[in-house]
């Protein structure tokens, strides 16, 4: 582990306490001058901390920036989020990610960005990712599922997204199929699923998360002001992004291990318990045809369920769905 990331688990360690530059020292495994250069290389990218003689050092603020350092210190999980490729500009985190994961990034590996200047949704849709404000993250996985189930990672990653939201700030989130999350009628964030695999067998997944943390209503260009919002502006408090990186990671981890062991029941259930969508009149187009009805629930694989007026059942499969909500 490098020093830097030491001295930042060691401050998350002992929030708002002096550590001593002797165990600073000892914790890392090198010379005192060594740790007060690290510490001025920390200043330097925006930490601020306070030295005091014969006390040592104290942490009064992190930068509210994104780096690898701030979201692994005190990371409690064993694999999603532990390898983190942080950015400050780029065109989209997919490529990136996709590009690791291909030369063998492990499961878990994080692609983040302050800012994307080409950020993509789905079908070609831009995704709007200024700088500072937002979560831009791609998320690299290598379930061992047939390709017909990976649609239900996405629904997983939805229902992850949903609980962490609502656990870091108490808003309450809705989750609308099959991508977005919704806080009352406006989007907060967006999940692309992308999908690399040969024959029937995955090699891996790249999970992209958008999430509107910090933006402004003013933040918003005028085409998605009245479409959009955050989280600020619904809580009313700003997001630590980092601490919210990890309680998703965590919180990922947890349900991904279930599903894996146990399937996609409690997935499906936590899903519809969330759904923004279920009980609703929508219309759904597909490249042959366009459907209206009513969105009645999922079924054991994660298919939505359509009713239409004359009591017909249809199946809606994310693959080949464009989704438009009536109501
Ligand atoms: P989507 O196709 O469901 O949503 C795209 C649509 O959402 C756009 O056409 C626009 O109307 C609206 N939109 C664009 N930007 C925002 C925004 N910031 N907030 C709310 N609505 C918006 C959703 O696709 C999937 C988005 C994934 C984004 C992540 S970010 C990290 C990763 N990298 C990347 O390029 N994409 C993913």
């Amino acid at each position: 582990m490098n020093i830097k990331q030491e001295i930042i688990n060691a401050f998350h360690a002992k929030p708002r306490e002096f550590i001593s530059g002797e165990e600073l020292s000892q914790t890392c495994g090198c010379s005192r001058t060594a740790i007060w250069k690290h510490i001025e290389e920390l200043r330097k990218d925006g930490y601020e901390i306070e030295a005091v003689r014969k006390s040592g050092y104290r942490l009064i603020a992190a930068p509210d920036r994104l780096s690898a350092e701030e979201i692994r210190a005190g990371l409690d999980t064993y694999r999603i989020g532990q390898v983190v490729m942080a950015h400050d500009s780029v065109p989209s985190t997919q490529p990136l990610a996709h590009e690791a994961a291909s030369k063998g990034a492990p499961e878990g590996t994080l692609v983040i960005a302050e800012q994307q200047t080409g950020g993509k949704g789905r079908l070609g849709r831009p995704w709007h990712s200024p700088s500072g404000t937002g979560i831009w993250m791609s998320l690299i996985v290598r379930p061992a599922i047939p390709l017909p189930k990976t649609p239900q990672m996405t629904l997983l990653t939805a229902v992850v997204l949903a609980k962490t939201i609502w656990e870091e700030t108490g808003v309450e989130p809705k989750i609308k199929w099959p991508n977005d999350i919704f806080i009352g009628d406006k989007k907060v964030s967006g999940i692309l699923t992308e999908l690399n695999a040969e024959s029937d067998r995955v090699n891996y997944l790249v999970i992209g998360i958008g999430l509107n943390a910090n933006m402004t209503r003013e933040d918003f260009p005028e085409e998605l002001a009245s479409i959009a919002t955050s989280l600020r502006i619904e809580s009313g408090k700003k997001l630590k992004r980092a601490r919210f990186i990890q309680r998703f990671c965590e919180n990922f981890e947890r349900e991904y291990d279930d599903y894996l062991r146990e399937g996609f029941e409690r997935v499906k259930s936590e899903w519809e318990q969330n759904s923004y969508t279920i009980g609703k009149w929508i219309t759904v187009s597909t490249i042959q045809q366009s459907l209206e009805g009513k969105a009645i629930g999922l079924d054991a694989e994660g298919v939505l369920i359509l009713e239409d007026a004359q009591g017909k059942r249809h199946k809606v499969y994310s693959a080949d769905v464009n989704y438009r909500a009536n109501s």
